[in-house]
């Protein structure tokens, strides 16, 4: 059984004081280092938004758009946010508590700028993969265990990915590892997640 923990996101930008911060996101980083160190992962994987200062989901590359507004981008419905995890910038470093020491592999994300990419696999079109889904399956992964920010977006599109795209792969959701932008989303979230045949589970379950 090859295990992996795919952490997603754990960036400055999604904490306290980033640039598009979720309430409780550094409330992850301990519950991130505690799995790492358990002993229990073969494999640990970490995600990173990495855009380009002209991504097309920024508000600012749009005249009239504000942030948390729904614009268009490349003709789809595209959630403006505000510029956020800028390659190089340090809004796009993991949280400086987050032992990085332990990660084996980081996939970045959401280079390109005509398109958004919330999952760790492939972009919101679904045309190009970012490469994950090649290093877990040549790694031979049976379990996947998923947490992060945000619940809402980046950790539900990786969970929906992981169950398609690894079919026979146990998938679960780690609720306490996770945080959400908006409270009816992070509920909408679960409920699909749980629906698609993710597993809900809380940290506690893993580490006994
Ligand atoms: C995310 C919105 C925009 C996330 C990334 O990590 O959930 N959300 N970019
Ligand atoms: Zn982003």
């Amino acid at each position: 059984m090859t295990k992996a923990l795919l952490l997603i996101d754990i960036q400055n930008g999604f904490c306290p004081g980033g640039n598009l911060p979720v309430a409780d996101g550094d409330k992850v980083v301990p519950v991130a280092n505690a799995l790492m160190a358990s002993g229990r992962y073969t494999l640990i994987v970490a995600s990173q938004d990495w855009h380009p200062a002209n991504h097309g989901s920024f508000a600012s590359q749009h005249p009239g758009k504000a942030p948390f507004e729904l614009g268009e981008l490349s003709g789809q419905p595209q959630m403006m946010w505000p510029d956020h995890c800028v390659q190089g910038t340090s809004d796009a470093e993991f949280h400086p508590d987050l032992d990085t020491s332990a990660i084996d592999y980081v996939q970045r994300k959401g280079q390109d700028p005509a398109v958004d990419s919330y999952s760790a696999f492939r972009d919101n079109d679904r045309s190009a993969l970012t490469g994950l889904h090649s290093y877990l399956q040549e790694n031979g992964v049976s379990e996947v265990d998923i947490m992060g920010l945000a619940t809402d977006y980046c950790v539900k599109f990786s969970v929906l990915d992981a169950l398609d795209m690894l079919p026979d792969v146990t998938v679960r959701f780690i609720e306490d590892g996770s945080r959400g932008i908006d409270p009816e989303g992070v509920k909408a979230a679960i409920a699909e997640m749980k629906a698609s045949g993710a597993e809900i589970v809380s940290s506690a379950d893993i580490i006994v």
